[in-house]
């Protein structure tokens, strides 16, 4: 399907998608939440797509925020609606039941760092830049970063960063547990490429169970979070690939997992 914002491309089981915007820096206006909706939905319908990588055209920008220019003329109804399609969309990323990469080469600022954390594993140039700058625009993130940041690196640093709205760089990303990796630029497609694939070879019924049991898991009481767990566990023993992953280890060879 052919996008006016976005690119697809798939290597093998990984299906890349780039938000091309790249005069804009990526920003995301409502037409480009809308693409990424669609092309988030047929990720996850495939099957020969494993994993997921998302990033933006260009070295300078991931995302740069959402868009400001068309939010400018906002009404509150229109930025209602605005924020509930970013928010749904974020959730059917974080939900997508495959693991979904960011790759970060420049700026994930306000909704751009939203859709970062909205990923599994985010991984960054250290020449990127992260931070919720929306209160100097006036504004609140929209599109889950208050939840998302809060989760990932705990009450003051998402205090910290959402009310100063000031830019962090990656080794500070890094160091709250924004960022699982950075490298240098010339190494970022290098390392994006090797955990992809790594990703795209693992059994995808285990990769699902450990995506439900942590972020389902996240959200509840411990209790219901462990029922996920064993409720993942025992799923896993419904398919030929924990046969195969059991078997191959006790054959001292390498599994091939099918996704079945
Ligand atoms: N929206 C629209 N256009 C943008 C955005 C953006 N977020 N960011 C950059 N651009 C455009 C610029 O306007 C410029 O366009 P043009 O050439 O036509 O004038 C082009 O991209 C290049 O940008 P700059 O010239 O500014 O490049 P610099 O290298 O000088 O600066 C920065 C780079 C620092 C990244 C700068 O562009 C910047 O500060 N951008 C805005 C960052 C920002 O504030 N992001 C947060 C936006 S708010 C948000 O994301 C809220 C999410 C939730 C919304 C839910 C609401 C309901």
């Amino acid at each position: 399907m052919a996008y006016r914002n976005l690119l697809t491309h798939d290597e093998g089981a990984v299906r890349t998608i780039t938000v091309n915007r790249p005069d804009k820096l990526n920003a995301l206006n409502l037409d480009t939440l809308n693409e990424l909706t669609l092309a988030f939905g047929q990720a996850a319908q495939d099957d020969a797509v494993r994993v997921v990588v998302l990033t933006g055209a260009g070295d300078k920008a991931f995302v740069a925020g959402a868009d400001i220019a068309e939010m400018n003329a906002y009404t509150p109804t229109q930025a209602l609606s605005f924020s509930r399609i970013g928010q749904a969309l974020m959730l059917t990323i974080e939900r997508l039941g495959k693991p979904v990469v960011a790759r970060i080469p420049g700026y994930a600022l306000g909704g751009g760092m939203e859709l970062a954390m909205a990923c599994h594993l985010r991984i960054a140039s250290n020449k990127a830049k992260f931070g919720q700058p929306e209160i100097n625009l006036g504004l609140i993130p929209g599109f889950g970063g208050t939840q998302r940041l809060l989760r990932l690196a705990g009450r003051g640093a998402a205090l910290e960063l959402c009310l100063t709205g000031k830019q962090i760089d990656a080794a500070r990303a890094h160091a709250l547990g924004v960022v699982t990796e950075v490298v240098e630029p010339e190494q970022l497609d290098t390392a994006v490429k090797a955990v992809a694939e790594a990703l795209s070879v693992a059994a995808p019924r285990a990769a699902a169970g450990i995506l439900d049991a942590v972020l389902g898991g996240g959200e509840c009481a411990i209790e219901q979070g462990l029922d996920y767990e064993s409720q993942g566990f025992a799923l896993c023993f419904a398919t030929e690939d924990m046969r195969e992953g059991t078997s191959a280890f006790l054959e001292r060879r390498k599994p091939q997992f099918k996704g079945r």
